[in-house]
């Protein structure tokens, strides 16, 4: 019997996706087959893993695609960029017109762009498929963000559906436009997932420092806010990793080197954002620390540099504890939270636009709700907002979100001060604040800019009570003229 679908590439995500899909297609008397390119992989899942359902493994490449029916469905899940690439040289001369290829791994979307139309040309199917929550997602039910054909989804949509996390009896699974939508979602989703980590670090930060909290009150904290609006994986997660400690009792988050590493799909939606003219400062500052913080000789020369400057007096860490400023931290976590989500969004609505893409961000949140990092009570809000208003021109304005940053303002603001006053780098929570009062404001110094731009480059300007485009002679007799 030949298989329903088929996986190659079977390292950490790869076997656990194959033994979530033969779970699921067992009941029905369907069959996974299985290859990776060190066959030995192959061998370990099925010995280690053959009773998960009915798996067909083979040695050969050839023997693994004539092992599936047609038209064949094939998810390549093997090391992004120049891996893939390398698998679809071999895999495509094998296939037949109309076989669907999937690429699960974390491809930059213009790759996938570029692949799809690659494949297309041999009247092949080529689907981007953003799978979301690390390897315990890919067994138990990932959230799964699908870019490709109508009629590749067709064909896939139903198994996937299956194999995808459940809330509310939805499978967080999503045809979310052709070629590389999937992609281009999910490494916006992982932009958030940044902006999130960052705004988390930065409340553990003040409440150590300000507030003097030790990290097991921290933890505390976290559980507490769980409780509430803020609920979610990561403050779930955080409140766990900061219970742990050291065999000598140390706090382990005081034993880790304080250098955050990444992958690169941050930067990757940065840079995207940057030539979409979306402003995501949440992701971006987010990113940056990051990057900062693997700067370890900068940061020893500026420390030993400044040693001797102090906070501001009076503000230095250990004041402004109490349950006060905790809530204010709670209260400026949210609000940056909000912040962050309507920059992404807005990301996610302009890629849309650019690529021709039918992306629902509605059903986006729907969709992240299960499965994924970044899964959240949050997210059912978002939802709501899209339901209410699919036009919605920024999730800031929707009424939950707009009443509690309103709400949340004075905490905001309070935070802030508080942080620069104590010499604690908040650059999530501060920029998110700098772009709420930039997006709320009447007039915004860009009208000097303009001005500094028209005189030294004649860039021109537009005025606020006439119609055109105006340059003055600057150096000349300051004349304006109508362009
Ligand atoms: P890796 O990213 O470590 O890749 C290892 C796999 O790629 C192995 O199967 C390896 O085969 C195969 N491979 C390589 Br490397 N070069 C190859 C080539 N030239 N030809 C054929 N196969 C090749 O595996 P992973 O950690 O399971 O991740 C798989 C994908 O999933 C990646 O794109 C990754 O970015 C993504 N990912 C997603 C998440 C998530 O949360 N969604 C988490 C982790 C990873 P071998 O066994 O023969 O060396």
């Amino acid at each position: 019997q030949l298989a329903t679908i088929g996986v190659t590439g079977l390292a950490v995500m790869g076997r656990n996706l194959a033994r979530n899909l033969a779970r699921n297609l067992a009941p029905d008397g369907q069959r996974v087959a299985v290859h990776n390119r060190t066959a030995a992989r192959t061998t370990a899942l099925l010995e280690e893993f053959g009773g998960d359902g009915d798996f067909v493994g083979s040695e050969s490449l050839e023997d693994f695609v004539a092992s599936i029916e047609r038209p064949r469905a094939i998810v390549v899940m093997v090391k992004a960029g120049e891996p893939t690439d390398a698998v679809l040289d071999e895999l495509v001369p094998l296939l037949d017109e109309g076989d669907i290829v999937v690429d699960a791994g974390n491809a930059h979307y213009t790759d996938t762009i570029r692949r799809e139309a690659a494949l297309a040309d041999r009247r092949l199917h080529f689907v981007g498929m953003g799978v979301s929550g690390g390897e315990e997602g890919a067994l138990r039910g990932p959230s799964i963000m699908v870019g490709g054909s109508d009629e590749a989804y067709e064909r896939l949509g139903p198994i996937l559906e299956r194999i995808a996390a459940q809330v509310d009896g939805t499978p967080c699974c999503a045809h979310v436009g052709a070629g590389g939508a999937g992609h281009f979602v999910k490494m916006v989703h992982n932009g958030i997932e940044y902006a999130d980590m960052q705004l988390i670090a930065e409340s553990y930060d003040l409440l150590r420092e300000v507030a003097a909290l030790e990290p097991a009150g921290i933890a505390e904290v976290f559980r507490d806010w769980n409780d509430g609006d803020l609920e979610s994986f990561l403050i779930e997660t955080t409140a766990d990793v900061l219970t742990h400690t050291d065999p000598d009792g140390t706090p382990f988050v005081d034993v880790v080197r304080d250098e955050a590493e990444q992958k690169g799909t941050g930067r990757w939606t940065v840079q995207s954002a940057l030539d979409l003219g979306v402003p995501v400062t949440g992701i971006a500052e987010a990113t940056f620390a990051r990057s900062l913080s693997g700067h370890g000789e900068q940061r020893a020369a500026a420390r030993a540099a400044f040693a001797d400057a102090p906070a501001a007096a009076g503000d230095g860490p250990g004041d402004g504890a109490g349950e006060a400023f905790v809530d204010d931290v709670r209260a400026a976590l949210y609000a940056s939270k909000v912040v962050a989500y309507a920059q992404g969004f807005d990301q996610l609505a302009a890629g849309a636009r650019e690529h021709g893409w039918h992306v629902d961000l509605g059903q986006l949140a729907t969709i992240w709700r299960g499965g994924c990092i970044i899964r959240a009570q949050f997210l059912d809000r978002i939802r709501e907002a899209y339901a209410e208003e699919p036009d919605l021109t920024t999730l800031l304005t929707a009424a939950y979100f707009a009443d509690a940053v309103r709400d949340g303002l004075e905490a905001w603001r309070r935070v802030v001060a508080t942080a620069v006053r104590a010499g604690v780098p908040v650059p999530a929570f501060s920029s998110s604040l700098a772009y709420f009062d930039a997006l709320r404001r009447d007039r915004l110094p860009a009208a000097l800019i303009q001005l500094l731009r028209d005189d030294f480059g004649a860039h021109t300007y537009q005025r606020t009570d006439r119609e055109g485009t105006f340059h003055t002679d600057w150096a000349g007799d300051r004349a304006e003229q109508r362009m």
